[in-house]
């Protein structure tokens, strides 16, 4: 029965069948769904929609819907408590922002999220942040760490312009570069000179963690 209804989620993301989403996922939540769950399940019916749009059944427009109802998700009362709560107590900073060229900020505000309530203090810069952005941010406010997402293919070349930027003006060895995105993997991560990669908040958010833990940064 779960799956099925499980299984009802995703499909219904992928029809963009926004009231149907969001009354299910209200349900499920209502029954001790765990908002991370949940947000697995719509991340899968959102992948779907993107195959279709590669596959060309969808269209922009149907991108730009299916962005609109993830966003209403993560406006359900349970969602934001989980993904908006702050903790008094700072741990470490960081700077966070979508790199030049790409606009895409759902993954993003998640990631916020998932560092506030665990306790860290984000700087978020936005969407289509050029690297001039970053590096004034970065003497500004002195972050522990860098987080850079970008979901299109050509953010990779994005991110890498962004990390060779520290490294000119003498500021890399200052800072962690934590970069997201669900197409990143191992290979693209040292191609970038990135410290680390994500392909999903939560993992994301427990490298953050230990690097704190470890040494405090590398300040
Ligand atoms: C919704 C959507 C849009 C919306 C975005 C709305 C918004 N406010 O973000 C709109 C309509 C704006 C859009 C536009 C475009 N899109 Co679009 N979009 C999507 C879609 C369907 C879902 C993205 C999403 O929100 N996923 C859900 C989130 C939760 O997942 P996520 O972003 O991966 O984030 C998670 C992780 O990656 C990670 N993470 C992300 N960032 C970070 C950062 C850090 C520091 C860490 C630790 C972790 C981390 O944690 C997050 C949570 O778990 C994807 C398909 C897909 N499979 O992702 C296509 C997709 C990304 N889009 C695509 C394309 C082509 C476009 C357009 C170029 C289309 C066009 N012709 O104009 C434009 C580009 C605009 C631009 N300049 O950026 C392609 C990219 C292909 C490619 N390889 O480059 C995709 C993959 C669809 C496809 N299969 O073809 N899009």
């Amino acid at each position: 029965m779960k799956d099925f209804r499980k299984n009802s989620l995703i499909n219904y993301v992928e029809q963009l069948e926004e009231e149907s989403v969001l009354k299910l996922s209200q349900e499920l939540l209502n029954e001790g769904m765990q908002p991370l769950e949940l947000l697995q399940h719509i991340k899968e019916g959102m992948n779907r929609v993107g195959e279709l749009y590669e596959r060309k059944d969808y269209y922009i427009a149907d991108l730009i819907m299916a962005g609109l109802i993830f966003k209403q998700v993560l406006e359900l009362d349970k969602m934001t408590a989980h993904f908006h709560s702050k903790q008094n107590k700072k741990i470490g900073k960081v700077v966070l922002g979508t790199v030049k060229g790409d606009i895409h900020d759902i993954g993003k505000d998640i990631v916020r999220g998932m560092l506030e309530i665990n306790g860290f203090e984000v700087i978020d810069l936005g969407v289509d942040v050029a690297k001039e952005i970053f590096l004034k941010k970065v003497e500004e406010y002195k972050p522990d760490i860098v987080g850079l997402s970008g979901v299109l293919t050509y953010s990779v070349d994005t991110m890498k312009e962004v990390i060779d930027a520290f490294i000119e003006a003498g500021l890399r060895d200052t800072i962690r570069f934590i970069v997201g995105g669900n197409h990143l993997t191992e290979e693209v991560c040292k191609f970038m000179g990135a410290d680390s990669y994500a392909t999903d908040a939560t993992a994301g958010v427990l490298t953050c963690r230990q690097w704190i833990n470890d040494t405090k940064g590398k300040k």
